[in-house]
């Protein structure tokens, strides 16, 4: 009787033919396997960018493997090396928040892995840490809003201001951007600013707060980081018996839908456009990267300024 090594060893030859017979008839192309760590669903905003990401995957036939960190940086560093051990081919992140990154950066560069920077930046001591990062001008978006109020009001605010998650490039940029801005203005001045988080039910409560303060019958605009902050903010300043849009003039960024709305209603003045839909230009960098084509280090979203006057106009164009 042949021993257990001899009869696999007689297997052996046409082992080898089936695995060649397999290797030389038509393999379908292998999907590419992406891994994304998204920021949360704190805001309209947020919703829709993660619809499109998620849409245009399907619609390529790539593997997304979508984790949502629920605005907690630690979420996201766990999701990463999770995407490193599953063997990923692309890592893709709208990180939180700016700082704190280079650790996992690193492993994932020593993992052989490209990375696509999504909506928000980071700051790195070395940029090749990362391909490409796509994303909004939010210096500019901050600046947008300031010259934006300067008009309506004439040059002449006091200002509360309600900054977005504390650390996160948009909070950062959209803040020095106002602030740049309103130098050239000196009838306009910022006397609060608190974040609200990005989400509506902060908004309300830091604009409740801000509400009941002794010196809060001296503002006359709130400057919002989002729109969800400032639906949050109307709902508050209503509640305590003042007209929003009319008492306070009221700017914010994004341009969802809730936002045309209220100005609409005449309860929101402008609103800075922010495009969440970058689905497409996404995932074109992301295939780029893959098959190791060069791509520019950064890829700017162009966006516009909406006001009341174009609300009603409009809305049936907004798609977020
Ligand atoms: O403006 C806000 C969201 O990073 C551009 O994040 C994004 C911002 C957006 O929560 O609504």
């Amino acid at each position: 009787m042949p021993s257990l090594s001899r009869r696999l060893l007689c297997l052996l030859p046409s082992a080898v033919a089936l695995v060649a017979a397999a290797s030389l008839s038509a393999q379908p192309a292998k999907k590419l396997v992406v891994g994304f760590s998204q920021v949360g669903a704190e805001s309209g905003w947020r919703t829709a960018n993660t619809e499109s990401i998620k849409a245009e995957a399907a619609k390529r036939g790539i593997d997304l493997k979508f984790a949502d960190a629920q605005q907690k940086q630690e979420n996201q560093i766990k999701a990463l090396r999770s995407f490193i051990a599953q063997g990923v081919d692309v890592i893709a992140f709208s990180p939180v928040v700016e700082t704190g990154w280079e650790p996992v950066l690193k492993e994932i560069k020593t993992a052989g892995i490209p990375v696509v920077l999504s909506d928000r930046a980071v700051k790195v001591s070395d940029p090749s840490l990362y391909a490409t990062q796509i994303g909004s001008d939010f210096v500019e978006e901050g600046r947008r809003a300031a010259d934006w109020l300067a008009k309506k009001t004439g040059g002449q605010a006091v200002i509360a201001e309600l900054t977005g998650t504390p650390g996160s490039a948009p909070a950062i940029d959209r803040k020095k951007g106002f602030e740049q801005a309103l130098a050239k203005y000196p009838g306009m001045k910022i006397v609060k600013s608190q974040s609200g988080n990005f989400t509506r039910a902060e908004g309300k409560q830091v604009m409740e707060a801000f509400l009941k303060s002794p010196d809060a019958k001296q503002l006359t605009a709130l400057f919002a980081h989002n729109d969800d902050m400032a639906l949050g903010a109307i709902q508050a300043i209503e509640e305590a018996g003042l007209k929003p849009g009319k008492d306070l003039v009221i700017v914010s960024i994004d341009g969802v839908r809730g936002a045309f709305e209220a100005m609409a209603a005449g309860k929101l003045n402008c609103t800075v456009e922010c495009l969440p839909q970058i689905g497409p230009q996404l995932f074109d960098l992301i295939e780029k990267v893959a098959a190791g084509q060069k791509v520019p280090h950064h890829v700017r979203v162009e966006e516009g300024v909406f006001d009341e006057t174009q609300a009603k106009a409009e809305l049936p164009n907004r798609k977020y």
